[in-house]
């Protein structure tokens, strides 16, 4: 492909290739008709939960348009534009499969009646002798809020077992920890559209632009209104390209910047006294505890300059509204819960929480992260945010499910311990749904020893994944445009997810298939769902009365009002936009300050691991990857890993950007290619987490834990980097070397090859 010289030229070579991918996904959905019905619905993937309308052409879904909702204006970012070619994906999973005999022989296709009769009578046998608790259930938030509902009762009441847990542990807990007990309400208290109305913007921790891109926009306005921008991690990411001040934080050591801020704030006088006083409680020990946090302490704790520190710290404590978006960065931390308290601290000082476009916002990340955190798929949570322990909980919801209150389980493991009660042997099966362990939890190898354990394992999936690969039983399940249901995005606005196309061959919704299973447990009776629809009038009287409580928001008034943002109590109450206006959800209104000092990580550099080793995102993919490494145009933005490294610290290791180096930590090592840039901290190293096998990062992560909340540390653990002086892996091969042999199997049409020649593949059946 030739490279068009003159920038005034129209890029022709750009242009062509955006023909011939055209070319090749009309040839592979044979779609060279217009579409007969627009879907209005929403995005498959991150928390901002994008409108959009998919396009269908008798039956098949071929296209999409952007669809102008509140909060994305009909913007789209480059995962969503293409979400919907996951629907008639040649390696969509199609029938039921199991191991015949035993761990050692193959998957094979069987009949929905084989797959189930085998696990419940599996799982009749375990419990029988076991205990109910031996058979466990993790589940994930990419689900719609029906699914993530019927996960919890599923595994209470049809299979009795207290082990319930999710892939959100690995992700929101230590913001919701922090928010409910701070606010007594988890949930971001604005709504997207505040942003603009932010005159500073502290971004800690999140790579905004690649992760929630269409936030961006509101970030933009807010920009374009003269607000100032201050950004805080280890990494320049495309945000921090563009902020008045960037604080490259040491990993796991923002405390020190917040609390010198807060300390900035106390001593030049812009603490909101009266707000203090009315509406918070627990400042007098915040203030004596942030007192020795100077900016030289900041300087030495969190590897910044002082002078940048306090220039933030002015233009933070000056602002008439700044408002803090905080993410990952500080919440994957053996302190999360305490990074996202001194935020909360800082924000009450100055009397932001419950003002427009001010305060704190967690950036909840997958899809549903909101509602599937708040309708009890979670191990001590029941329905509406309820508590698994509170005996007034208990009663209610054993009522509407219809089971005395002494059958309710109590509190199960939390999905990161579930992996250690694998290997001891105290849960001998699990159902997986809508997560990909082998990717995302920490220390793959200890993660496949404990799954190994199970007999039977069972996953539900669309793809194959990695972790299905291990199981006895997988289940094929459904995509999000295959079902209705709701979802709940970043600001806690309940959104309609709508059918666009019926599950292919034999594929089943996670609902139907635990119905199904229920009914074979013999408590078919306590599931009797016949619509998506039914389950959610069910959640609705579930969660009457708790925290999430959203009796009041029907599918019609969630239609008529473009989402409603719970808490919506009554048929006639429109929800709840801004949450904290005028008092907190505690008893007394108040919210709560707590004093925090900074903490180092788990795991500290060694003379033998002297970097320290963080992991993320990137736009083109999403979590573990299983979907977006097989949608061809984000495949080939980011077709392997790489380890970011800074110039200083390549240069004695004799490393030069690209060339191929083995990166170790005390769990493992894996290899790949470098990228030497000057966009991370010297003393940093950062994987991207999306791949799978030999490529995933969580061979090396640190599965040390927040305390309390269980997240994993995958923000910060100690690591060597050396140079390979060996040619490029075929795992690890650029796009362009990629032959019709050793491309990954998922890879929708082969490369090396034109495109436009190339023929998508179908599956057999
Ligand atoms: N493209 C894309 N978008 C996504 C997702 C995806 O997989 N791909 N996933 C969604 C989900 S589930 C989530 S949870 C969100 C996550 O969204 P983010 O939280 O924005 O994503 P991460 O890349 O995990 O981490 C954010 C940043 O934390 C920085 N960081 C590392 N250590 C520290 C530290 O000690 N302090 C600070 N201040 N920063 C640190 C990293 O350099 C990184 O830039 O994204 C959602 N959106
Ligand atoms: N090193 C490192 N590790 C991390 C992180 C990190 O920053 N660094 N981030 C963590 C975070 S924030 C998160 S959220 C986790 C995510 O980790 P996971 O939840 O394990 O990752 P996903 O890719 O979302 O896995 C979902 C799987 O379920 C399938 N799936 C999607 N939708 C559905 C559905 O509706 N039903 C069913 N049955 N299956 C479905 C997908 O094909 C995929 O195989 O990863 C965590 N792991
Ligand atoms: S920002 Fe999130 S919801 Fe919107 S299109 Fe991108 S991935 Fe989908
Ligand atoms: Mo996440």
């Amino acid at each position: 492909m030739s490279v068009n010289k003159d920038i005034f030229e129209p890029d022709r070579s750009f242009n062509y290739d955006l023909q011939t991918e055209n070319r090749t996904f009309i040839e592979w959905h044979e779609a060279d008709r217009v579409p007969d019905k627009l879907v209005d619905t929403h995005c498959a993937f991150c928390g901002v939960q994008c409108g959009m309308y998919l396009k269908v052409a008798d039956g098949h879904v071929i296209g999409v348009e952007p669809r102008d909702y509140p909060h994305n204006l009909g913007s789209l970012c480059p995962k969503g534009v293409v979400a919907y070619q996951q629907v008639e994906h040649p390696d969509r999973l199609r029938y039921p499969m199991m191991r015949r005999n035993g761990r050692s022989s193959p998957l094979e296709r069987v009949s929905w009646d084989e797959a189930l009769d085998h696990v419940t009578s599996r799982w009749r046998a375990i419990q029988a002798e076991h205990g109910n608790d031996a058979v466990a259930v993790y589940s994930g938030s990419s689900m719609t809020n029906e699914k993530c509902y019927l996960a919890g009762k599923f595994a209470r009441v049809g299979l009795r077992t207290r082990h319930v847990d999710y892939n959100g542990r690995l992700c929101m807990s230590s913001s919701a920890a922090a928010y409910a007990a701070a606010f007594g309400i988890d949930r971001a208290p604005l709504p997207m559209p505040d942003i603009e109305l932010s005159d500073c913007i502290v971004v800690d921790g999140t790579n905004v632009a690649e992760c929630f891109p269409i936030v961006m926009q509101w970030i933009w306005r807010a920009r374009d209104r003269g607000a100032r921008l201050i950004v805080i991690d280890p990494r320049e990411t495309p945000i921090a390209r563009t902020a008045d001040i960037w604080l490259a934080v040491r990993p796991g050591y923002d405390i020190a910047i917040v609390n010198a801020m807060l300390r900035h704030v106390i001593h030049t006088g812009r603490t909101d006294d009266a707000y203090i006083a009315e509406r918070t409680a627990g400042w007098d020990a915040v203030r004596e505890a942030v007192e020795p946090y100077t900016p030289e302490m900041a300087e030495r704790v969190a590897g910044i300059p002082a002078e940048r520190l306090l220039a933030a710290a002015e233009l933070y404590a000056r602002a008439k509204a700044p408002l803090i978006l905080h993410g990952k960065g500080i919440e994957h931390s053996t302190h999360g819960v305490d990074n996202c308290q001194a935020l909360i601290n800082l924000a009450l000082a100055r009397g932001m929480v419950g003002k427009p476009g001010a305060g704190t916002m967690m950036l909840t990340g997958q899809g549903n992260g909101q509602g599937g955190r708040e309708v009890g798929q979670k191990a001590a949570q029941l329905p509406g945010y309820r508590h698994i322990d509170v005996p007034e909980d208990r009663e209610y919801i054993a009522g509407v499910w219809g089971i005395p209150e002494a059958e309710l389980p109590g509190e199960g493991a939390a999905a990161t311990e579930m992996v250690h009660l694998m290997a001891s042997g105290e849960i001998k099966s699990c159902m997986i749904m809508c997560s990909n362990l082998m990717v995302s939890l920490p220390d793959n190898a200890v993660v496949q020893r404990a799954l190994e354990q199970l007999e039977p394992l069972v996953v539900i999936d669309f793809f194959m994944s990695q972790t299905a690969e291990l199981a006895d039983v997988v289940l094929p399940g459904t995509v999000w445009c295959e079902d209705e249901g709701t979802t709940t995005n970043l600001e806690g606005r309940v959104i309609r997810i709508k059918s666009a196309a019926a599950p292919p061959g034999e594929a089943r919704t996670d609902w139907e298939i635990m119905c199904a299973i229920a009914d074979r447990m013999g408590r078919g009776a306590f599931f009797p769902f016949r619509t998506a629809r039914e389950i959610f009038d069910e959640l609705r009287v579930a969660s009457k009365g708790g925290h999430a409580d959203y009796y009041g928001i029907t599918w019609e008034k969630i239609d008529a009002q473009q989402g409603v943002f719970w808490p919506c109590p009554t048929l006639d109450h429109p929800g709840t936009p801004r949450l904290f206006t005028e008092r907190f959800a505690h008893p007394d209104g108040r919210a709560r300050m707590r004093p925090i000092a900074h903490q180092p990580p788990a795991e500290e550099p060694s003379e033998d691991y002297p970097f320290r080793l963080t992991s993320g995102r990137v736009v083109y993919h999403y979590l573990s990857g299983n979907q977006t490494r097989r949608i061809g145009f984000l495949f080939e933005q980011a077709p392997e890993p790489w380890v970011e490294i800074h110039p200083r610290a390549a240069e004695p290791l004799g490393i030069h950007d690209q060339d191929r180096v083995r990166v170790r930590t005390p769990r493992g090592s894996m290899e790949l290619k470098a990228l030497v840039v000057p966009t991370v901290r010297p003393d940093t190293i950062f994987i991207p987490f999306h791949y799978s096998h030999e490529q995933s990062v969580n061979q090396l992560t640190n599965p040390a834990v927040e305390p309390g909340v269980k997240i994993p540390e995958y923000k910060v653990c100690a690591a060597a980097v050396e140079r390979l002086d060996v040619a490029p892996a075929t795992g690890g091969a650029a796009v362009e070397n990629l032959t019709a042999e050793n491309r990954p199997a998922m890879f929708p049409y082969t490369v090396g090859e034109t495109k436009a020649a190339a023929k998508p593949q179908r599956s057999a059946s």
